[in-house]
């Protein structure tokens, strides 16, 4: 079996643990949290492209189709992630959209650049995908931050972590898709694939934890941020 086959099939499975442990996590604790469909539809859509993944990979079905269904993956879940950040921040839906909105075409142009005939068509995509990027890191970085301005230092200091990893994190792709087969193949694409499926574990599965369980402290600093209010002025 392809070393390929298996690592897709591990992240499958770990998706889909995932799903059933955030499910469990909305519906146990006690805790406000509007947004708990999230967490389990992005790792649903995640598991559900691994094992095609796996499938195609492995010969059992969907021949040729690991790109594809990588992309698919991508295209449904990396604007639900920005979502996931952007509402902790309690940012407009406008800002929420347009950041979705880039997000979406920067996968779009990512996966024109992937598969292109040409070196223009390639490079072209790859400009368009990293205009687009840089559009989410920015919005990010302002408009959404704007949303936690008036808040307390601690609501602040949590936001602002969880976003500078996100874009930390995210940063990885376009240089690792460099260096892969599709870019100046210093890398395999055996080697692409493992680095991408632990890029997507822990986008994935690690930090989605980190912004549940934000949104969880976060409503509770607000929390305490508005009794503290109450009383001083009372
Ligand atoms: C590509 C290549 C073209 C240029 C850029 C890219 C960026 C991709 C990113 C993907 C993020 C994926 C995540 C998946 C989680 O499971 C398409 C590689 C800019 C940022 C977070």
């Amino acid at each position: 079996m392809l070393v390929e086959t298996a690592v897709f099939a591990a992240v499958a499975a770990l998706m889909g643990v995932s799903t059933v442990a955030f499910v469990a996590f909305s519906l146990l604790g006690d805790h406000e949290n509007r947004y708990f469909l999230l967490p389990p539809a992005i790792m649903s859509i995640a598991g559900l492209s691994y094992a095609g993944m796996a499938a195609s990979s492995g010969g059992f079905a969907l021949e040729g189709l690991v790109l594809e269904l990588r992309y698919l993956d991508w295209l449904l879940t990396t604007p639900l992630i920005v979502m996931h950040i952007a509402v902790v921040a309690a940012a407009s839906r406008k800002t929420i959209a347009a950041a979705m909105g880039a997000d979406a075409l920067m996968i779009a142009a990512g996966y024109a650049a992937t598969t292109a005939a040409t070196p223009g068509v390639k490079w072209g995509g790859f400009a368009v995908s990293t205009v687009a990027f840089l559009a989410v890191v920015y919005l990010l970085l302002t408009t959404v931050t704007d949303g936690v301005r008036d808040e307390t230092a601690a609501v602040q200091g949590t936001f602002r972590t969880l976003r500078d990893l996100t874009i930390a994190l995210w940063l990885v792709y376009p240089v690792i898709w460099l260096l892969s087969p599709s870019g100046f193949g210093v890398i395999t694409a055996p080697d692409y694939h493992f680095i991408i499926a632990v890029l997507d574990t822990t986008a994935k599965v690690g930090f989605t934890s980190i912004v549940t369980f934000s949104i969880t402290r976060v409503g509770d600093l607000f929390a305490e941020a508005e009794t503290t209010a109450t009383a001083t002025t009372a």
